[in-house]
């Protein structure tokens, strides 16, 4: 069965409650102040089955201007908007807020519902269906279904159901592929049960027993129930509204905003790199450094944003920037986040996550503003392509990739075969991959062979190096990336590995004359000796190997009777 997550959306008290209840039977209004007041202040929920393959999962949001953070939680994980406008009264200001936090999102799909018909004249629905028309000029709603309904009569009802149907037809159904993320939206407790959470899982797909990490507290918990739809289920997969009852953890440790997630595979962040469109009729252009409230998934987090160009950004211009959060977060790239003022609160701004593990970027960096641009504009793989520049020696390990990319396990082992493949990158390891950026790859190489060279010039008469004093030479290599690199150069003929030494092939250590004539004195002085050695001193003298630098003939009769002449060293040692 398709499982589809419905939003409602739209100003306060033009039906948006009336109209799920009609549809569904079901009143989303749970609490009492709600019911006292007659407004909504939190989020509802509700499901209808619209036929045997397609279930909507229904979230009912305030349209009170207080409220629109509770909003922002629910419109997150949802695939279908209904925007909600009373015939009698037309597009107000929430209406048109609710619409932009919807496009900021990229809600894939949408359509209008016109309320409270009974209200009014027929000339005057037909002059309030053309200024919606006209609103939505330019939205991801133009020319969506606009459907006349009256939750008090009926009237419309049907079509609105019918068109519905169509419109989750064209809608693909999410994958549940990748590691589990499910933002929290409500927490209770159920009297012998414990602590029960809900949200839309926004991607893989929840088991019983499974092991769940809460982030950001990093906790852990153990799912001891799963419901979708008040039905008990074993599994829910991504795009399900889904209540999940957690063993191990109290409800005073869990909070809506909080992330129910594979264990470890979300590392928390303070920072992100974005893309951020201010909406074109924000009050002011927003300037660097700003204090804004971030939301994504579920929660809302404090922070401000860094502009990397510019001093401020213009109604309607799109910028990339840094986001600096006063509280961590977790997010993933492509995620999409909304922006609102600190002070008025009010939507101003949104956009994508473009890398959610940035460093701490200067401003006005070209270099940091193209890898930016790539990370907007270009593919996973172009994207990836920056991040192992990035990565200069470190390469990157099989789970950096997983965080780098927006990709479950077998697209992202794709992309790997691409860059290997068009040698783009270079494999430390293959399973699971470990990348290494060719230029890196080359240029450790090349600085091996160099630091090898460098030593044999530097010392003639050792025939090779410690491996473990070149390799101290790269301190902030990992062990396998140097490993990798000296095998690779050794099945090229580059270089010969013997136990703890290293060499350049070409590498011999050759003697004077003058010197070959003192080894072979020396070998004969040894051998002759036999068990009654001479010291060093002592045997150099007696050969009369009198070169011009004292140290040099103590160097070279050390490698002379460690190296040269295993026998004599045995001896010796
Ligand atoms: N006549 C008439 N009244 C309606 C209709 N739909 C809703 N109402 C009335 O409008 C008022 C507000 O309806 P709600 O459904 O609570 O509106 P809402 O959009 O959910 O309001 P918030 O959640 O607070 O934003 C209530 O008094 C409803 O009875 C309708 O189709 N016809
Ligand atoms: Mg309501």
């Amino acid at each position: 069965m398709k499982q589809i997550v419905l939003g409602t959306a739209g100003h306060i008290d033009h039906g948006k409650t009336s109209l799920i209840r009609a549809l569904t039977g079901i009143d989303t209004d749970r609490l009492k102040e709600e019911k006292e007041r007659g407004i909504t202040i939190d989020l509802g929920f509700a499901s209808l089955n619209l036929d045997d393959d397609v279930q909507l999962g229904i979230v009912d949001v305030p349209g009170h201007e207080r409220f629109v953070k509770n909003m922002l939680a629910g419109v997150g994980g949802i695939d279908l908007v209904l925007l909600v406008i009373a015939a009698d009264e037309g597009v107000m200001p929430q209406t048109r807020e609710h619409l932009a936090i919807c496009e900021l999102l990229q809600v894939r799909e949408g359509l209008v519902a016109l309320t409270k018909t009974d209200m009014v004249e027929s000339d005057w629905l037909d002059l309030v269906r053309e200024d919606t028309a006209e609103f939505l000029h330019g939205t991801f709603l133009e020319g969506k279904p606009i459907v006349p309904v009256s939750s008090k009569t009926g009237e419309g009802l049907a079509d609105l159901v019918d068109t519905l149907r169509c419109v989750c037809d064209s809608l693909s159904p999410r994958s549940s592929s990748g590691p589990v993320r499910l933002p929290i939206d409500r927490v209770f407790t159920m009297r012998g049960f414990g602590a029960v959470i809900t949200g839309t899982l926004f991607s893989g797909s929840l088991r019983l027993e499974d092991r769940v990490d809460i982030l950001p507290s990093g906790l852990t918990a153990r799912v001891r129930g799963l419901q979708v739809h008040s039905q008990t289920v074993t599994e829910a997969v991504a795009g399900q509204r889904t209540a999940v009852n957690l063993q191990g953890i109290e409800k005073a440790q869990l909070q809506r905003g909080d992330i129910l997630a594979t264990p470890g595979r979300f590392p928390m962040t303070h920072m992100l790199d974005v893309t951020l469109k201010l909406l074109a009729d924000a009050p002011r252009a927003l300037k660097n450094r700003a204090r804004v409230r971030f939301h994504i998934g579920t929660s809302e987090i404090m922070g401000r944003v860094i502009l990397l160009e510019g001093e401020e950004v213009q109604p309607g211009a799109q910028v990339v920037a840094q986001l600096r959060l006063e509280a961590p977060t977790v997010a993933a790239p492509h995620d999409r986040y909304v922006l609102r003022s600190y002070s008025p609160v009010q939507t101003i701004a949104g956009g994508m996550i473009l890398d959610a593990l940035p460093v701490k970027h200067k401003r006005h960096r070209p270099q940091v503003l193209t890898q930016l641009a790539t990370l907007h504009h270009g593919t996973v793989a172009d994207a990836l392509t920056v991040h192992l520049h990035n990565a200069e020696y470190a390469g990157l390990k099989w789970s950096d990739l997983l965080l780098r990319s927006p990709l479950d396990e077998t697209a992202l082992h794709a992309v790997v075969d691409v860059l290997l493949q068009q040698g783009t990158a270079v494999a430390i390891e293959n399973n699971p991959p470990w990348l290494m950026h060719h230029e890196q790859y080359a240029a450790a190489r090349s600085q091996i062979l160099q630091l090898l060279a460098a030593f044999h010039r530097d010392n003639p008469l050792k025939p090779a190096m410690f491996t473990e004093e070149l390799r101290s030479k790269f301190p902030r290599m990992a062990e396998k990336v140097f490993a990798t690199i000296l095998h690779d150069l050794s099945a090229a003929g580059e270089l010969e590995v013997s136990r703890d030494k290293v060499k350049l092939a070409q590498h011999t250590v050759t003697l004077s004359p003058e010197r070959q004539a003192a080894v072979m004195a020396l070998e004969q002085c040894f051998l002759q000796a036999q068990y009654q050695p001479p010291g060093v001193e002592e045997a150099l003298a007696a050969h009369a190997v009198a070169w011009e630098d004292p140290e040099a003939s103590r160097a070279f009769w050390r490698w002379y009777v460690t190296e040269a002449f295993p026998a004599a060293y045995a001896v010796a040692a």
